[in-house]
């Protein structure tokens, strides 16, 4: 037999289950991103290893593993957009790689300092300003739908951190982001999907919210129960930069279809003849296309990206996605989906 590192066995031991040898459960260790950080905690009760699964352990067996109980850990989007501890952090953001973009045998994603544990609800991310949470209660008419959520500054109009989830999990659930700075006052904005097109509607078509942030002083925590004072938040279109105005700046139409398959048209209205510039990015904000780059005349306009490009489809996985208009000194920014 080959000969192991020692600091390998160590790890190997202190992952005993017994109801798996200890290859087996060791290189699940290496089937998750940043796997080494929290080891066999990811997944179980124990530090140690082995006894009962936490949350994420039991989502894993579940419905995550390739081959039945024994099998390898299946690290895909589906699993990194599920918050299975409750914390208000998905699986994803957990372990620095959002949308599963990470595969097994690459080097670590993200920052692994960041990093927490995607089991344990006491493990959450670092971040930068004051943490957010928002408790929802009595939703389950929206169980299964789309819900974005984000923090606007109330006096610059800036949009300072946005998350989402791509099915609302269950009546009861909760949303955290970081973000807020002392003494300012913040919105917070946030709509279900009601009518599942991938984008938001202004109410009642979706059901949109608002939340009042007094200055800030800390971390803030608010509960949120369902309710039908709905609030027109005007997702979509840009927060600050140079407060956008519809009646001056380009119009930009919603892509179609939405979600994405494989192709989608994106049809844009210029006031006046710009450059213009349509980039494609993900959740993190990594530009993944850009699907035109080039002056254009005042008028109708329209292009398609196309996910099937060679260019684009090594990098473009199910997940949600924004497509942004820059025109000038003007730019809009709306959402869309991408299944397989
Ligand atoms: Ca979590
Ligand atoms: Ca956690
Ligand atoms: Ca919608």
């Amino acid at each position: 037999m080959k000969r192991l590192p020692i600091l390998f066995i160590i790890a190997a031991l202190v992952c005993i289950e017994f109801s798996l040898p200890l290859n087996a459960r060791e290189k699940r260790v290496d089937q998750l991103p940043n796997g080494g950080v929290d080891r066999c905690a990811n997944c179980h009760v124990s530090a140690g290893g082995g006894g009962p699964r936490n949350p994420f352990g039991e989502a894993v067996l579940n419905g995550f593993l390739n081959g039945g109980q024994f099998g390898d850990v299946n690290w895909v989007v589906g699993l990194a957009h599920l918050d299975s501890d409750n914390d208000g952090f998905m699986n994803g953001e957990e372990l620095q790689d959002l949308n599963a973009e990470w595969m097994m045998g690459d080097p670590a994603p993200g920052n692994p300092a960041l990093v927490s544990n995607p089991g344990e609800i006491g493990s959450i991310p670092n971040g930068d300003g004051a943490l957010f949470t928002l408790n929802f209660t009595d939703m389950t008419p929206h169980i299964g739908q789309l819900l974005e959520l984000r923090l606007v500054d109330v006096e610059t109009g800036m949009e300072v951190n946005s998350t989402f989830r791509p099915a609302v999990p269950a009546a009861t659930f909760k949303v955290a982001l970081y973000g807020l700075q002392e003494t300012r006052a913040y919105f917070a904005d946030f709509y279900a999907d009601l009518n599942g097109n991938g984008q938001y509607d202004p109410p009642p078509v979706d059901h949109a919210w608002r939340i009042e942030i007094p200055a800030v002083e800390g971390p803030v925590e608010e509960n949120f129960t369902h309710n039908t004072n709905f609030t027109d938040i005007r997702w979509g279109q840009i927060v600050g930069v140079d407060s956008f105005n519809e009646s001056e700046g380009p119009v930009l139409h919603a892509n179609y279809p939405n979600p994405v398959y494989g192709a989608t048209n994106i049809a844009f209205e210029l006031q006046s003849a710009a450059d213009v510039r349509i980039e494609i990015f993900d959740a993190r904000g990594q530009i993944v296309s850009v699907v035109m780059d080039g002056y254009l005349d005042a008028g109708h306009h329209s292009r398609i990206w196309d996910l099937r490009a060679a260019s684009d489809a090594a990098r473009v996985k199910p997940g949600i996605y924004f497509y942004r208009l820059k025109a000038g000194a003007r730019e809009v920014v709306r959402t869309m989906i991408v299944v397989e």
